[in-house]
């Protein structure tokens, strides 16, 4: 035997040496199967070195507790460490298959049977080579148990383990600090599970959904039936009834709610070099028929997307931290958009270029009762059609409509668009020659160019549903989500908004998002009265004529008469048509300046700053809690989330049924021929 056999069998016939074999083999097995078996996408030099070594620390913690027991006992601890680790990794690869996302204790705690929810038996999705993740474990007890290595007795000093132990941590540490230099807010924000593991580990992950679905589940318990009531009191006093001009006029149509990426109010008419940014938008937000809210503003925390969309659909406000969508939309009830149309006979789908793991999307919309969530695997891939998080936009909007035409109608239909997304990347093929803006901070720049592209994307999906015959009964709600320019760039901001500096009121105003409801007939016009998001599902369901006034929705209709004009930004800041409050300055909405007010005022900015911290808490009192379990309105059936399934085989098999059940789709009234082809520009289908 050369020396350095021998030199390794000694090694390994130690306990140290045996230790670290052990975590050697896991950290080549984790890594073969996070490339082979997982699409983390990572990207870049710290990502991939992350990526890399993000097994080690957690198996040097791990494993490093049967450090601190004796004889046998320690090498049997490793081998059933070894054997649960791989076990979770076989658990999350097979889950991983069918859901392009990780397996967390949320999940696992509350489906009950995760089984059912993989809609095929587990012998259909198990590869055989899924096994190999044991194979390690196999391998070493074989040798342990033919004495191949031998047990090494000798006791080892309870400081040597400890040391280990705070070397895993520091390593941990260390770790976390990287990853979140690359990808900040990623444990407090709650993008994305795929992000936690690729930065962190799976071993991480599962550390950190345990926190998830701990904190949840307190908040829950801590929660009873008699606090809806404090909820629906507040309601009660707050709700307003609807304008009768408009209350049910849209009756029964299909509804088109398009999410326009980090699309900011600015944007409308603005002009680069005497060109229209958004030529096409700007035309639909003077047409005749479309009602445009000028004073309308995002209000979304860090959740950003998830924010908007739950206050869109559940008119619920985002939480002060992380995101509402990851952390409780697994397990909470609601009242949302999706499950409340449907009940009115309505089919619902959400489209999305990005993975479905995104701001938990996959789970949440199925508690929010959609039909369909068709996401990246139901579109074809190729490069070149992505940019950024995922699909560009007008190749979304393309592959979008094949599904479009298949759902029967009515239909609500929420497409959420992506290439408008920091950091306004476009290739110039797509930028049709349009000029940057010069403000010389190269984050904004590029802004208006990828807000152009969206804008033809926008017109080429509108075209189409005028020649697919879906154009004349629909309604298009259109809204952008949240800003696209944040405050750290005031300079830049100056300089679009013809300025020679921004003050705070310059940045609140800034955050004003377009809001248009357009449908034909509908008498529309540009008002001014001040809103949200939160705002958006009573208008919504007062102009179909959907019964609203017993869910839970913070927001009133926007065309009520009488109602509250009062803006809540999720920081406790608030806007009204006469007082912008930021911080402990209140500024006049009107002109911009810094208020000093009297008894009177004082008293009347006192109220309003007392309904937008009620407003708030109590919304956050109904996610934390789950509240809305407690509750039922005649009008409302609570959603079955089991009964959703949005994997792509699953998916298409619904919509192929529901063409012979409920034979209403363009499609199927077209004796089941496409009724129309989808034009586009787009370069890269030429
Ligand atoms: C990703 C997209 C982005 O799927 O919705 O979310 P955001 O970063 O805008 O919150
Ligand atoms: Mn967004």
């Amino acid at each position: 035997m050369s020396n350095i056999m021998k030199r390794f069998t000694h090694t390994i016939n130690t306990k140290w040496g045996f230790f670290f074999l052990t975590v050697a083999l896991f950290w080549i097995k984790t890594y073969v199967v996070y490339q082979t078996k997982f699409t983390l996408g990572a990207k870049g030099s710290v990502q991939e070195f992350l990526l890399l070594i993000n097994p080690i620390p957690a198996a040097l913690l791990i494993f490093g507790i049967a450090l601190y027991f004796r004889g046998r006992l320690a090498y049997w601890l490793m081998m059933i460490i070894s054997f649960l680790e791989s076990t979770w990794i076989f658990a999350n690869i097979v889950y991983y298959r069918e859901f392009s996302d990780f397996l967390s204790v949320g999940i696992i705690k509350g489906s009950g049977d995760v089984q059912n929810n993989l809609g095929k038996s587990l012998a259909e999705i198990v590869k055989i080579s899924d096994f190999g993740v044991y194979l390690d474990v196999l391998i070493l007890i074989l040798l342990l148990s033919f004495k191949v290595i031998k047990i090494d007795k000798r006791p080892l000093k309870r400081r040597y383990a400890f040391t280990m132990t705070l070397v895993s941590l520091g390593l941990m540490g260390a770790e976390f600090g990287m990853a979140n230099a690359d990808r900040s807010g990623l444990l407090t924000r709650t993008f994305d599970n795929n992000y936690v593991v690729k930065y962190l580990g799976l071993n991480e992950f599962a550390a950190f959904s345990a926190y998830q679905s701990q904190k949840e589940s307190a908040t829950r318990a801590n929660a009873s039936a008699s606090d809806i009531q404090s909820v629906l009191k507040f309601l009660k006093k707050s709700r307003v009834s609807p304008n009768a001009e408009y209350y049910g006029t849209q009756k029964g149509k299909n509804v088109f709610v398009i999410h326009l990426e980090s699309f900011q109010q600015f944007l409308i008419d603005y002009k680069v070099e005497g060109k229209e940014v958004t030529p096409n938008l700007n035309k639909f937000y003077h047409n005749n028929n479309t009602l445009s809210f000028d004073n309308f503003y995002n209000q979304v925390g860090q959740g950003k997307t998830a924010d908007a969309e739950l206050m869109l659909e559940n008119s619920l406000f985002g939480l002060p931290q992380g995101s509402a969508m990851t952390t409780y939309g697994t397990q909470n009830t609601f009242q949302a958009a999706p499950s409340i149309l449907d009940q009115q006979g309505y089919t619902t789908a959400a489209f999305h270029g990005d993975v479905p793991s995104f701001w938990n999307r996959d789970n949440t919309y199925k508690s929010w009762g959609y039909d369909y969530f068709f996401s990246n695997s139901y579109y074809k891939e190729k490069e070149a059609y992505n940019v950024g998080y995922g699909m560009k936009d007008k190749i979304f909007f393309d592959q979008s409509a094949q599904y479009i035409q298949q759902l029967s109608q009515p239909f609500y239909a929420k497409l959420i668009t992506l290439t408008n997304h920091y950091p306004y990347e476009i290739d110039s093929k797509n930028t049709d020659d349009f000029p940057q803006t010069k403000t010389g901070d190269k984050t904004v720049d590029p802004y208006v160019q990828t807000a152009h592209y969206l804008d033809q994307a926008f017109a080429e999906f509108i075209s189409y549903l005028k020649d697919a015959g879906l154009y004349k009964n629909s309604v298009f709600v259109l809204y952008g989500d949240h800003y696209g320019i944040s405050n750290n760039h005031r300079p830049a901001i100056a300089k679009l908004l013809g300025k020679d500096k921004v003050t705070q009121y310059d940045l609140a105003q800034f955050q004003k998002v377009p809001f248009m409801i357009h449908a034909e007939g509908l008498k529309g016009g540009i008002n001014h009265t001040y809103g949200g998001e939160i705002d958006v599902l009573p208008t919504l369901l007062d102009l179909l004529g959907v019964k609203n006034n017993t869910t839970v929705q913070f927001g009133n209709d926007l065309l009520a008469k009488n109602r509250k004009q009062l803006v809540a930004f999720r920081n406790g800041n608030f806007v009204s048509p006469q007082y912008t409050k930021i911080g402990s300055t209140v500024y006049d909405t009107k002109t911009g300046e810094v208020l000093k007010l009297n008894k009177k005022q004082r008293a009347e900015v006192s109220a309003l700053q007392n309904h937008v911290t009620t407003e708030l808490s109590l919304s956050d009192r109904v996610i934390y809690g789950d509240l809305l379990r407690f509750y039922d309105p005649d009008n409302f059936k609570k959603t079955d989330k089991a009964k959703y399934n949005y994997k792509l085989n699953s998916g298409l098999a619904q919509l192929k049924k529901a063409q012979k059940d409920n034979p209403t789709s363009a499609k199927a009234k077209n004796d089941g021929k496409v009724s129309a082809e989808y034009k586009t520009d787009a370069p890269e289908l030429k």
